[in-house]
């Protein structure tokens, strides 16, 4: 039965009665008591059936009365003044750029709309990382980047020089947005791919938790910030994972959303109230909400409003309208806004236009902001999000201000500049301000000393970014001493032996509490469960109910300082876990070796922008893509298996990515990837993928160790090529593909053609070395050509060359151009299907019967065996030249 909308008052007197009651249980037994009272009415109400007159929204306004506002200490006007000039830095840094003619880009209005909510968070909470403290985290709006820099400028830790190398950035400049790539000794998390920061910032609030309940770093009372726009909040990473930061009860984590009511194209929701719709899913969510609607210069008219006309006109006005008063003006105002009721008119008689105008919005009003915060930080229990309502460009002047188009306006014509520099009383003349001068106090004036005092008491400058290596030692390959030795007859997937080296991993005293394997409600799939019991899930909270297989040995243990971290169905949700363990090196000068393992098909291609911010942010950890291969994780279909994650791979320039066959190629690799990054510290991070097609692991070929991590070596060589028998040919095959490779080299060798097999474990990495060879090769034309490891690899002879993986064409057929023989690569393009490993494999032509018609083919191609022996052994073979095509049905 739906609550009747039509609540008028029948009985006055009756309701009085009961509002009497509520203040007197308010006055004498306070609010914990009147909500207990109100929640046993509730109870008794939902036994009716009906539903209760409860909304998740409150009024729309502040969420702390004024009279529980924690007072801001600083000097407002001093603040007010450095505020202005940080203001109009940004401003000109932006114009700076675009009147170049260059056109460069940047935007102006958001930060414009922003800069208080930072202000307030420099001046006051954000605490700078240094030797004695470990400081806070702040994700900061990408758009906001200039007022950063701005800001970074008044501290004196840029110069005019670097602010006119705003988005020049070849050769070195100040980044578009915050790119610790590009600028690595200052942003620490690239943000501005929407939705990224608020998703990456939860889970490194539940990193740092994870880390302080390990006793790896106390976590004391730091907080991660990340500050967003409302308009980013419609991405779905946003608001994704609110669920996670309740439940996990991350209170050291506050977002502050810039309401500015304005995204690109125009209004978040011009026909609603995005404050109230976010207040609504944060709430739901279990947040601690915080909203900060109306600035200080409202608490007079509020204070009159006891008929509730004000509040009541709030609640009913659009987000458009709201976008419409401050574009048009006072005059709208009173006449749109408080014209409706006659009471409100008469509230306002006293101000003028400009006084309308003035009445500001709570992310303008830094006491306002600051409350908030205060209030924020001092929370338990519960993640904060402070809504602040602002205004879009504010004090862009007429043409910008609130405008939809404000977003993209990258210049102002003089008179805007003029009404800027009066706005915010920038001490610069008619004459100076055509040339967009910078301008930043001598350091010993007042607000410089200002300036510098508050970052002093805080820790220091922010952001910066650190890096520390070698905090702990990499062990020997021996580590890996059973991987390289192989498992004899016993056939075993190499997601099996991936698992075995984990847990030689965990074992080493050094290296093991810093392993953090990561997964996505799979860890069966993978066979990890015995991990639950060895290292525990971990779970804040411990473990409330005695699990259903107590006592098995893969129980489902979840502890409060377990290593595993078990992230549920939420490949994106995983991925910012992983993210915030592989930068952990930096973010809490503390190193973690994260291995997260998924389903390859939803890595890459599911959240492939964090994997490309992951490359930004330097990530130090392994990706473990798990079965892995179209054909080979055979049963699961089109939407499971996986034929491209390496070509997704190939295009992060840092990501270093392997298709190893072996257990020992494992072992390499994974150890190889150890000491790149963890010793050297080279900004790499590895993908690997492994298999769940089970077979004998054979030992470790002498030699073959630098071949693993190049991306490819000789395996063995099957009948003899030489004078007498010319028809030799090189069999290149990765992955589970490889033993296509090794079965099609037998047949061949029953035809008589000899092979050569090439075990590659990356044809992305010999592309890349490649690719930078022959780049090198064309800058020094008068020095000796250097050579490839490919060309190099494949020179003795010039026997025709054939490729074949469980991935598309495009992934072996990188090295086309380096193989000094003609050159065939086989793969699986086209749509997965179920069915059997064996018919897949020749469904997509990949199979030992396909490699081995390949070859013969190349040989024919040579006159070195005729035409009609390949049709022969095709019909042999059981192959129908007018077979479909895998790649189009
Ligand atoms: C994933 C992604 N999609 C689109 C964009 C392009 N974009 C940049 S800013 C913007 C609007 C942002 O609005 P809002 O979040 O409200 O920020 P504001 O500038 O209003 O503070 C859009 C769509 C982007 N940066 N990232
Ligand atoms: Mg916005």
């Amino acid at each position: 039965m739906p609550f009747p909308r039509d609540v008028s008052d029948i009985n006055p007197d009756e309701t009085r009665e009961w509002l009497d009651a509520l203040e007197y249980i308010l006055e004498n037994n306070g609010v914990e008591r009147a909500n207990f009272l109100l929640e046993r009415l509730s109870a008794r109400m939902t036994r009716t059936g009906a539903r209760l007159p409860y909304t998740i929204t409150t009024p729309y306004r502040n969420t702390i009365p004024t009279e529980r506002e924690a007072f801001m200490p600083g000097d407002l006007f001093m603040e007010r003044r450095i505020r202005s000039l940080i203001r109009w830095n940004a401003l000109a840094m932006v114009m700076r750029a675009n009147l170049s003619g260059d056109d460069l880009g940047g935007h102006i209005a958001t930060f414009s709309s922003a800069a208080t909510l930072y202000d307030v968070g420099f001046n006051y909470f954000f605490r700078a990382a240094n030797d004695e403290q470990a400081g806070d985290l702040v994700y900061f709006q990408g758009h906001c980047a200039p007022g950063i820099y701005a800001r970074s400028y008044l501290e004196g830790r840029l110069d005019e020089k670097d602010l006119d190398r705003f988005r020049r950035e070849v050769g070195g400049g100040l980044s578009s947005y915050p790119h610790p790539w590009l600028m690595p000794d200052y942003w620490q998390f690239p943000t501005v791919s929407m939705g990224l920061g608020p998703i990456q910032a939860i889970y490194q609030a539940h990193i740092m938790k994870y880390l302080d309940a390990r006793k790896l770093v106390p976590m004391g009372d730091r907080k991660v910030w990340a500050f967003l726009g409302d308009g980013e909040c419609d991405e779905p990473e946003s608001l994704g994972a609110l669920g996670l930061a309740a439940r996990e009860r991350l209170d050291n984590l506050i977002f502050v959303v810039n309401c500015n009511l304005q995204r690109l194209d125009g209004p978040v929701r011009g026909n609603g109230k995005i404050i109230q719709e976010l207040e609504g899913a944060f709430r739901g969510a279990g947040w601690n909400v915080i909203k900060v609607v109306w600035g200080r210069l409202w608490d007079p008219l509020f204070a009159r409003d006891d008929k509730g006309f004000l509040l009541q006109r709030m609640n009913e006005t659009v987000d458009g309208e709201y976008q419409n008063y401050k574009a048009k003006g006072g005059a709208y105002t009173r006449k749109h806004f408080f014209g409706k009721y006659p009471e409100l008119l008469k509230m306002v008689e006293g101000l003028s236009d400009d006084d309308i105008m003035r009445l500001n919005r709570g992310g303008h009003d830094p006491f306002k902001v600051y409350a908030a915060y205060h209030a924020a930080v001092h929370h338990k229990g519960e993640p904060t999000v402070v809504l602040a309502k602002t205004v879009k460009g504010y004090g862009m002047g007429e043409g910008s201000e609130s405008e939809n188009v404000t977003h993209q306006v990258k210049k102002l014509d003089i008179e805007s500049l003029k009404h800027f520099r009066d706005r915010f009383d920038i001490p610069i003349n008619d004459e100076q301000l055509e040339q967009l001068p910078y301008y930043r106090p001598p350091t010993d004036t007042p607000e410089s000393v200002y300036l510098k005092r508050r970052r002093a008491n805080l820790g220091g400058s922010m952001p910066r970014r650190v890096a520390v290596f070698g905090d702990f030692t990499v062990p020997g390959l021996d580590v890996f001493e059973s991987q390289l030795k192989g498992t004899g007859d016993r056939a075993v997937s190499t997601t099996m032996v991936m698992v075995r080296m984990l847990q030689s991993l965990v074992r080493d005293k050094s290296l093991g509490p810093r392993v953090v394997p990561i997964v996505p409600d799979e860890a069966r799939t993978f066979g990890m469960e015995g991990m639950f019991r060895q290292l525990g899930i971990y779970s804040s909270e411990g473990q409330l109910y005695e699990p259903e297989d107590s006592g098995e040995l893969a129980v489902y243990r979840e502890t409060k300082d377990g290593q595993v971290l078990e992230e549920g169905i939420n490949e994106a949700g995983a991925f910012s876990a992983w993210l915030a363990a592989a930068t952990s090196y930096s973010s809490h000068r503390f190193t973690l070796v994260p291995f997260y393992i998924y389903y390859s098909m939803f890595g890459f291609q599911r959240v492939g922008d964090l994997a490309w911010a992951a490359g930004d942010m330097q990530a130090r950890g392994f990706l473990l893509g798990g079965t892995a291969g179209r054909t080979t994780l055979n049963g699961e279909g089109l939407q499971h298996q996986d034929g491209h994650s390496h070509v997704l791979a190939s295009a992060i320039p840092n990501c270093r990515a392997y298709d190893p066959t072996y257990g020992y190629e494992l072992a390499v690799i994974v150890h190889d990837g150890l000491e790149k990054m963890y010793r050297d510290g080279e900004r790499v991070f590895y993908y690997l993928t492994v298999m769940n097609e089970n077979y004998p692991q054979p030992a470790m070929p002498d030699g073959a160790r630098e071949g693993i991590v190049r991306g490819m070596y000789r395996l063995r060589t099957v009948g003899t090529a030489g004078k007498k028998n010319k028809k030799l040919v090189r069999l290149l095959g990765s992955g589970t593909i490889l033993r296509e490779v090794e079965a099609a080299a037998d047949m061949l060798d029953e035809l008589g053609v000899a092979s050569e097999i090439w075990s590659v474990t990356s044809f992305n990495e010999l592309a890349r070395e490649g690719h930078d060879i022959e780049r090198w090769n064309m800058l020094h034309p008068e020095e000796t050509p250097r050579v490839s490891y490919v060309t190099q690899a494949l020179s003795e002879s010039d026997a025709p060359v054939v490729a074949a993986s469980d991935y598309v064409k495009a992934y072996a057929d990188q090295i086309r151009a380096l193989v000094p023989a003609p050159y065939r690569a086989l793969g699986t393009d086209g749509f997965g299907r179920s069915d059997s490993r064996k018919a897949l494999r020749h469904f997509f032509e990949v199979d030992r019967r396909f490699v081995t018609v390949a070859a013969l083919d190349a040989l024919a191609a040579r006159q070195l065996i005729a035409a009609k022996v390949v049709r022969a052994t095709m019909d042999k073979l059981g192959i129908d030249p007018e077979k479909h095509n895998p790649r189009l049905v």
